[in-house]
């Protein structure tokens, strides 16, 4: 029988680019389903030319289907995703929902690739900002040892989806045009300006995105007490994020073996020649695969210190890339 794919969440912005990314990369889908809440239920789409109706996620919707690729918040995904997975599918999901559940495999297939086939019908996809932090940070552990983690993060309003994307583009033509600012997404104003708070506060003062940063990058690490803490912040960016990520090392290291080791680690492209003004950035990194590294330099204020700049497309290897290598990788073991 052939192998059947679902996207779940088709027609927002993660899961849009899902459909994308397997139709770009060619996945050997039989059939690909595209699967929305009643809201967007019946709407047509186009994969690989052809119409498809969104039909409304719910239970039935996954008899027959190998597996599924979820994006569509972590409410629908606690509903449905044991669901699906009880009639042998194999659920992908983005949302956070189940990304701390022992019993569930977070992956970033260059760093755990082995964990996603431990999973028992589910395996969650990491935020945004933990995917493209780990994918540099893991190849200097394995090398070096990591000693401390200090993350900074300057992310893009696609993050938070279309509601994030409308508030900049509106905000920017209400400030040029001289109209009243409305913010809809964000708690203040991010045209123009940078709020550190992504989602919501914790007790601690951190924030869920701080804590998700610090909580999945020691899981999909195994690194469970790595010291590692972050300040995530959003900025009026469309699409990519960038990270400044400050490492202390646990051995000592040599900078051009250590901008080598980068160049060579998979998912991951060293941009980097101050001489000439390269560095990552948001314009240079939207739709690409990889994550960029730059700005790399020695941190002379403590020992064995290194600084890194890291952008990367969050909608790609942030969510839905990401999503579909799992995917990959699971068909690749049958
Ligand atoms: C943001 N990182 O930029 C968030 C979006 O847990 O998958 C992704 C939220 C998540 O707002």
């Amino acid at each position: 029988m052939g192998l059947k794919v679902a996207v779940v969440g088709a027609t927002g912005v993660v899961g849009s680019k899902m459909l994308s990314i397997l139709e770009e990369r060619n996945f050997p889908a039989d059939e690909v389903k595209a699967l929305a809440s009643s809201k967007s239920a019946g709407k047509k789409l186009l994969y690989k030319g052809k119409e498809i109706v969104v039909e409304l996620a719910r239970p039935e919707a996954f008899e027959g289907v190998n597996i599924a690729l979820f994006s569509a918040g972590g409410e629908l995904s606690k509903e449905l995703a044991p669901e699906a997975a009880k009639r042998g599918c194999v659920v992908i999901d983005n949302s956070s929902a189940w990304r701390m559940d022992p019993e569930v495999p977070l992956v970033v297939p260059e760093v755990n690739e082995n964990d996603i086939f431990k999973n028992k019908g589910i395996i969650a996809n990491p935020n945004c900002s933990t995917a493209q932090l780990v994918l540099v940070l893991w190849p200097l552990h394995k090398k070096y040892g990591l000693k401390r983690v200090v993350v900074s993060t300057y992310q893009a309003v696609s993050g938070a989806g279309k509601k994030g994307i409308d508030d900049l583009n509106n905000q920017v033509d209400a400030i040029v045009n001289g109209k009243e600012i409305v913010c809809e997404k964000f708690p203040y104003q991010i045209a123009f300006n940078c709020i550190p708070h992504i989602d919501v506060f914790k007790e601690n003062g951190y924030t869920k995105e701080e804590m998700k940063v610090i909580e999945e990058s020691r899981k999909i690490m195994h690194i469970d007490d790595l010291a590692i803490t972050c300040t995530a912040v959003r900025v009026p960016v469309l699409n990519s994020h960038s990270e400044s990520v400050n490492v202390e090392l646990e051995k000592e290291f040599d900078l051009d073996e250590v901008k080598d080791l980068l160049s060579k680690s998979p998912g991951v492209a060293l941009y980097d020649d101050f001489t000439k003004n390269i560095y990552p950035m948001p314009i240079i990194t939207t739709n690409k695969d990889e994550t960029f590294v730059g700005r790399i330099r020695r941190d002379f204020s403590v020992k064995n210190g290194l600084n890194l700049w890291v952008v990367s497309d969050n909608l790609r290897k942030g969510a839905a890339l990401n999503a579909v290598q799992i995917a990959e990788s699971l068909i690749n073991k049958k």
